[in-house]
């Protein structure tokens, strides 16, 4: 099984934290979706990363997708996004709410990048951030300092997603989450120790 993208993405980091979490074996090929457009386009049309190359040859593409393959190969009776119920909708609403944020927190970091200097709308980089900021101060507010993980009393795609939401904030767009955000914050540095994310630090 091979990974394609680096793990400073939010998303293939999310992928891979869920692959060591599984235990699974995989290579990984480090190229980046600006860097490294030919390439992986030959993995996914749409140029971006994460995808996973199967061992029988199948390319799977984005996280979300990635992830639901994973759990239902190799997530048993805890999948990291229960089957059904009310617990399936609650990891999916801060999945969906951390993966936005993601999506928000990188729409500023285009404009920031690959606009010239005297195109830049600042008040768009502004609403971005904003937005992302609001989601995980949602996050933030759910998280129970005392419990080890967000939801269920175990690790799923809620934390794995806040955990890469929270660092793409922090370090990508100097969001300061430990003034803002300081639960959340002390979350992700708690499950930055765990094997698992500790062995996909890019
Ligand atoms: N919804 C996708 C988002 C993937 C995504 O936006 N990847 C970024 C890297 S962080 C990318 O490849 N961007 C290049 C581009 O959009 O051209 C997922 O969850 O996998």
């Amino acid at each position: 099984m091979r990974l394609i993208g680096v793990n400073r993405s939010p998303y293939t980091r999310r992928v891979a934290i869920t692959l060591a979490g599984y235990g699974v074996a995989y290579e990984q090929r480090c190229v980046s979706g600006f860097g490294n457009r030919d390439e992986v386009r030959g993995h996914n049309p749409l140029g971006r990363i994460p995808a996973l190359v199967l061992d029988d040859g199948e390319t799977l593409i984005d996280s979300g997708a990635i992830v639901d393959h994973l759990d239902e190969r190799y997530g048993g009776e805890r999948p990291t996004i229960p089957r059904a119920g009310a617990e399936r909708r609650a990891v999916l609403r801060v999945a969906a709410m951390m993966m936005g944020a993601c999506d928000k927190g990188l729409q500023a970091a285009y404009h920031r990048n690959h606009t010239p200097v005297d195109k830049r709308h600042q008040p768009w980089v502004d609403d971005c951030t904003a937005q992302m900021a609001h989601a995980l101060a949602a996050v933030d507010a759910m998280v129970d300092p005392a419990a080890p993980y967000l939801l269920l009393g175990r690790l799923t795609q809620a934390d794995i997603t806040a955990f890469v939401a929270e660092r793409l904030a922090r370090f990508g767009l100097n969001v300061d989450t430990a003034a803002q955000m300081p639960k959340l914050y002390a979350l992700a540095r708690k499950l930055g120790e765990e094997a698992a994310f500790r062995s996909t630090e890019p």
